[in-house]
């Protein structure tokens, strides 16, 4: 028996990037496990990975191009070769190209896969060089990120292994357990050297309960409470007055701003009390180290990006900057040195191309949008579960008249209305390199098998297609190493000793920032925002709202808009009480929809293993409000508003706090109890900043079915 080690990296859109190990015996792979030598994911997995060989292996796999036999939604198929699919593929685009423009193809993608190479732009080059509608995909913390940059900069801030360093560490609308397990470590490890963990959520997750104080506060009313701190913060003089004076700018404007921000009024706003709220400002501001980890639920409302606004300026008015294990942890992705432009190529865009922000697919599939969409390509995404306004996203895709084509693992609920389908390989199939969103390590994914079928790598279809399409550029001339060359930049200081060679060695490198004892970037501020100070005053606030390169194919294409407000502000959700009171009269619950614990977004939902786990797609409903409703424990029930319907399993309990119910996301359609999901009745409405979605903000009504 020839048996083997690969190293292997966990391809999901997941902050923890696992660096894994793949035993393969005779060409076979026989389990992935976690690579126990790496400091961050120290050798486990989770419930969605621990049998991703059962993915790569499952009868269901798509092996072979498909053409559709059957009526669009079916499901029916029957194999064609790959120069058949291409055929077909590029013949039918060069008849809409004459006739339509290129514009009237639609690409639609996000991060199936992680990889560099395989992930988020490995179709960007493709389709700009086409004149396809650029695609603006605003998926996952766009919003954030935005406030992020406008206060902070893009900085990594954080090491988050220097956790074990904080004292105060506020878990902030993130379910560290279900959707950053292997932070969970270094966060216990501080708990055990007596640091206090605030996680500050709705709902009383698995995350929750292991904290020290779990504060239930309204969705969407973060903004607030941050701006309470602030106030009680600045009216205690508990104020680091040598930083704010020396690394920040604005303080003058920000006090005048949250003096509106009474503890008083932020309790009624957020449904905490004021003693609470005083004393989360009290202790974030002496208890030194503190630290704030925010999960991508903060920005799903209105008040989004204001609220992320309003967090990044509290270590810099506190000083948290000054410790190693203080600030606040968003994203440390911005620490590798990625040639966004070379896996985009921008320069491609035609004059003039217009763009289309992917979570208005259904509208535009059905003809709302001025828009002529004649053809989809859909590749790492699943919109049909994962977009709003399911019912349109699914009557769109049921056109007749719509030329689509989804490159998948499997039959999706979006590639049963394709009319080609193309397979794709796994992660065991395909190279790639990765980098992280929630920690500072490089990792490499060799191919551990053969691909199954006739399946190809992201980057292999994309060079097919630009052969189809008689696109001869050296850029799709480049192997998949070569790409790797090119997609970083190697000669970044951050890269300093780290090559292929090496990483086929171990797997994984830590870039080169220094130690998690010793990463304190913005002790001395060094914050690389305009002025490069924390700017609780904005800058950027001046340029309007906007959307970065990075969620748009490359593109900066500036909407012209009224500039922001340079503070931050709360504002109330769309769908409340107060600001839509005849909406709030007939659907009077707040629903959020957060992350499956077992699904990885809507990947896996289709898996044994992991269907097990789940369960049956359940909502969380407040013993009050099941009351009030007929509703007991195990009953079938619509959660329903304007927008559509879906039903579920009532699970009532106290986890859930009184007006709010939670339904996660990540089930499939085919095989729903009425044929759609929490996505039926989420609203198109984007939050403050950035384009991003409003999950948090949806007003429905739950009732017995
Ligand atoms: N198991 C698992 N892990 C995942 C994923 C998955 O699907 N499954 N997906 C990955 C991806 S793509 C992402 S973006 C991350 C997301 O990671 P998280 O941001 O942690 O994801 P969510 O579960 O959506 O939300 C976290 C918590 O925020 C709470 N919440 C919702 N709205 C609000 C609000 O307005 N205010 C406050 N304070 N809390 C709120 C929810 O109750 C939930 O417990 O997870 C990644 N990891
Ligand atoms: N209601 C609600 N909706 C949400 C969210 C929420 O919290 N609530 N979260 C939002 C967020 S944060 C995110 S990030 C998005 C995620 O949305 P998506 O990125 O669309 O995530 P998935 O549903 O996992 O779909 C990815 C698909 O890519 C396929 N795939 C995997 N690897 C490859 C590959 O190598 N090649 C190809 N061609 N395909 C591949 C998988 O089989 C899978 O079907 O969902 C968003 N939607
Ligand atoms: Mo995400």
């Amino acid at each position: 028996m020839a048996e083997k080690t690969v190293f292997s990296a966990c391809p999901h859109d997941c902050p923890d990037t696992c660096a894994m190990l793949t035993t393969v015996v005779d060409g076979e792979v026989v389990n992935v496990r976690g690579n126990p030598d790496h400091p961050f994911t120290q050798g486990g997995l989770c419930v969605k990975v621990n049998d991703y060989e059962n993915r790569v292996y499952s009868e269901n796999r798509v092996l072979t191009p498909l053409r559709r036999t059957g009526a669009k939604g079916n499901g029916e198929f029957e194999p064609i070769g790959w120069d058949a699919a291409l055929e077909e593929i590029s013949g039918r685009w060069k008849e809409i190209i004459a006739r339509d423009g290129p514009a009237a193809i639609l690409p639609y993608s996000y991060l199936g896969t992680e990889g560099i190479l395989n992930g988020l732009n490995a179709g960007d080059a493709f389709f700009n060089k086409l004149g396809a509608t650029v695609a603006e995909r605003t998926f996952c913390d766009s919003a954030a990120i935005t406030a992020f940059f406008m206060t902070c900069g893009p900085t990594a801030a954080v090491d988050p292994e220097s956790f074990v360093h904080s004292r105060y560490i506020v878990l902030w609308a993130i379910n560290t357990i279900s959707t950053n397990l292997h932070h969970w470590p270094f966060i216990a490890e501080a708990q055990r050297r007596g640091a206090k963990v605030v996680v500050i959520d709705p709902v009383a997750t698995r995350t929750a309960r292991q904290a020290d104080w779990h504060l239930p506060i309204k969705p969407g009313t973060d903004a607030a409470l941050a701006l309470g701190m602030i106030n009680v913060i600045i009216a205690e003089d508990l104020v680091d007055r040598d930083y704010v004076e020396k690394y920040t700018v604005g303080f003058e404007d920000l006090k005048a701003r949250a003096a509106g921000f009474t503890p008083d009024r932020v309790a009624g706003i957020t449904g905490l009390s004021a003693d609470d709220i005083r004393t989360l400002a009290r202790e974030f501001a002496t208890v030194q180290p503190s630290v704030i980890r925010m999960g991508v639920a903060i920005e799903r409302n209105a008040s989004g990006g204001n609220a992320v606004r309003a967090m990044a300026c509290l270590p810099g008015l506190v000083g948290s900057w000054r410790h190693c294990g203080g600030g606040i942890l968003h994203m440390p992705i911005w620490a590798f040195p990625l040639k966004w432009d070379d896996l985009s190529r921008p320069d491609w865009i035609p004059e003039g191309t217009p763009v289309l922000n992917q979570w208005r697919i259904g509208p535009a599939l059905t003809g709302e949008l001025d828009r002529k969409i004649a053809s989809l390509f859909v590749y790492n995404s699943n919109p049909a579960v994962v977009a709003p306004e399911q019912e349109k996203v699914l009557r769109g895709l049921a056109r007749e008249d719509l030329f689509t084509v989804v490159s998948e693992h499997f039959i999706t609920d979006t590639a049963r209305y394709a009319d080609i389908v193309l397979p794709a390989t796994t992660q065991l199939e395909q190279f790639d390199i990765m980098f992280s969103w929630g920690h500072l390590y490089l990792t490499l994914n060799e191919p551990a098998i053969e691909p199954r079928g006739e399946a190809v790598p992201n980057t292999e279809l994309f060079r097919r297609l630009a052969g189809a399409m008689g696109f001869d550029d050296p850029y799709w001339q480049r192997s998949d190493e070569e790409m790797a060359l090119d997609a970083l930049d190697w000669s970044n200081p951050v890269l300093e000793g780290i090559d292929l060679d090496g990483l086929r060695q171990t797997g994984y490198a830590r870039l080169r920032v220094g130690s998690p004892d010793d990463f304190v970037p913005h002790r001395e501020g060094n914050f690389p925002t305009p002025s490069g100070k924390v700017e609780f005053k904005s800058s950027m606030a001046a340029g309007g709202n906007m959307v970065l390169p990075l969620f748009r194919q490359g593109y900066l294409a500036h909407q012209p808009g009224d500039p922001l407000d340079p503070l931050p502000n709360f504002v109330p959700q769309n769908e409340a009480p107060d600001t839509n009171p005849a909406l709030a009269a007939r659907y009077p619950l707040n629903m959020i929809s957060p992350k499956s614990h077992a699904f990885l977004n809507s990947s896996y939902g289709n898996l044994r293993t992991q269907q097990h786990h789940a369960g049956e797609q359940t909502v969380v409903i407040h013993p009050s409000d099941a009351e009030e409703r007929g509703i007991a424990g195990g009953y079938e029930v619509r959660v329903f508003n304007d927008r559509g319907e879906f039903h579920a399993v009532a699970e009532v309990s106290e986890d859930a706090r009184p007006g709010v119910v939670v339904a996660p996301m990540g089930y499939w359609a085919k095989g729903s109890r009425n044929g759609y999901t929490v996505n039926a009745i989420n609203p198109p409405a984007f939050a403050d900043y950035g384009n991003a979605p409003t999950f948090s903000d949806t007003l429905v009504e739950v009732a017995a079915a």
